[in-house]
């Protein structure tokens, strides 16, 4: 992309109604525009962004056997009647009614509708276990949406449904879901904690949270120090291996890690002190266990051998995408801006032509133009005519993981400046050697 053809509508201003540097920063970037309270629109380059946090979701959804689907935002109230929901939501639903008086709702959550698609068609033990999940947005009226996209009325979520025979087996959905998170987390560049949780409207007795640990974050949180040193890395997981998936699990929640609501001061208190840690948190996921609640109320059973009908065991599992977002600012930021992971960077290298027009000059960033593209990469090319400073500082606060810096002197002594955003540190590298160079340094992040 050639920044004279893009759309980035970044500000220096550091917006006053903003209170956390997510948010900010995602004003400043030209990322979002809020278009009501809660409401947001995406614009180019925080589109990019939330679509590739989507895409590792989708990945690692998938490797787990979890299929992709696509539920509309607008359900009927008369599912939610039937689970006897409808009225406990309260004001947090937004109830819509159509032209034909029919009453409808922007879903905040799908289990209803979900439920609803399964009794349609699964009818049989022998199609069990089916986990089904989509990327969707949610309306949740929100009494304080606030922080930008963290807390947001209308927000993306990935949510996934279990749908299984007995309990073991959806214990066994639930470990799966549970080390797909971990792995999404990781991949993305953020340490998330799985932490028991309280289970509020969806019900059920068993849930974790996932949590972020920031200093921004609105969960208070309370773990053992052990916790925070726990990571998948490389480590190969084979989602058919239940014992496995179960030892993987234990070993990250065998741990004191809790939410406030179900915080347990006295178990909390028999930790040796130096490791009992008080932290907040942003919660980028929960997972849920309920058995038949939605099932029973709903009437979702299948038939078994014997032919008696049982009714099926469900949990729900939620992964909030665009508060990702947040989080990673969060998480990867410095004075000068956003500094992105390689798995979320909306673009790879930015490219800065220091006196454009120059034919020498263009033409070397053309060529590096044209190489990164070539190999699948995308990178954001600043060829307006504006000064070295304000080039170098759009750079940095939209976070672009390398620049390379093509000037007159560079070009006299055919070496090229490749800078590493994170570390600050400066390469140089000849002309012919600098695209090898950044596709080297993406190697699977593409
Ligand atoms: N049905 C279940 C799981 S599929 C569910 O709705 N779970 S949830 O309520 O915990 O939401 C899942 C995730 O969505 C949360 O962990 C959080 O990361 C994200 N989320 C929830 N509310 C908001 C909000 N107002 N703004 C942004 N993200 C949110």
């Amino acid at each position: 992309m050639r920044l004279t053809n893009y759309f980035l509508p970044i500000s220096k201003e550091v917006p006053t109604d903003a209170q956390i540097v997510s948010h900010q920063l995602m004003l400043r970037s030209g990322m979002i525009k809020q278009s009501a309270s809660g409401i947001y629109s995406w614009l180019p380059l925080g589109l990019k962004v939330l679509q590739r946090v989507e895409k590792v979701v989708h990945e690692e959804q998938q490797k787990a056997g979890h299929l992709p689907m696509l539920m509309p935002t607008i359900q009927p109230a008369e599912l939610w009647r039937e689970s006897g929901r409808y009225e406990d939501y309260g004001k947090e639903m937004l109830r819509i009614t159509d032209r034909h008086e029919r009453e409808m709702l922007y879903g905040p959550t799908n289990e209803e509708l979900i439920t609803d698609i399964f009794r349609s068609f699964i009818k049989s033990y022998k199609e069990l276990p089916k986990t089904l999940y989509h990327i969707q947005w949610k309306f949740r009226d929100e009494v304080r949406p606030r922080f930008g996209i963290m807390r947001g009325r209308e927000f993306l979520m990935k949510d996934g449904y279990s749908f299984d025979i007995d309990r073991p087996m959806a214990i066994n959905a639930y470990n799966r879901h549970l080390v797909s998170y971990l792995k999404t987390y990781e991949r993305l560049g953020l340490q998330a904690i799985p932490m028991r949780a309280d289970t509020g409207p969806i019900g059920g007795d068993y849930s974790h949270e996932f949590l972020v640990l920031a200093k921004t974050g609105e969960s208070k949180v309370f773990y053992d120090g052990a916790s925070q040193h726990i990571k998948l890395g490389n480590e190969y997981v084979d989602y058919e291996d239940v014992g496995g998936l179960q030892r993987t699990v234990d070993r990250f929640t065998e741990n004191y890690a809790r939410t406030e609501e179900t915080h347990d001061l006295s178990l909390f208190n028999q930790l040796p002190e130096e490791r009992q840690v008080e932290a907040r948190g942003i919660e980028v996921g929960q997972i849920f266990y309920f058995g038949t609640k939605y099932s029973e109320a709903m009437d979702a059973t299948v038939t078994l051998a014997d032919g008696s009908k049982k009714l099926v065991e469900m949990g729900s599992h939620g992964i909030g995408v665009s508060r990702l977002v947040g989080a990673l600012i969060e998480a990867h930021h410095d004075e000068d801006g956003i500094v992105w992971p390689k798995a979320v960077t909306p673009f790879h290298v930015a490219i800065v032509n220091l006196k454009q027009g120059d034919t020498e000059i263009d033409k070397v960033c053309e060529q590096i133009y044209t190489g990164i593209t070539a190999a699948g990469l995308d990178p954001l090319y600043d060829d307006r005519e504006e000064r070295a400073g304000a080039k170098f500082a759009t750079m940095d606060l939209i976070g672009i993981p390398l620049r390379v810096t093509v000037g007159p002197r560079g070009i006299r002594e055919g070496m090229i400046e490749v800078r590493c955003r994170s570390t600050r540190t400066v390469k140089e590298l000849p002309i012919n050697s600098v695209v090898d160079y950044c596709i080297e340094e993406f190697r699977g992040f593409e």
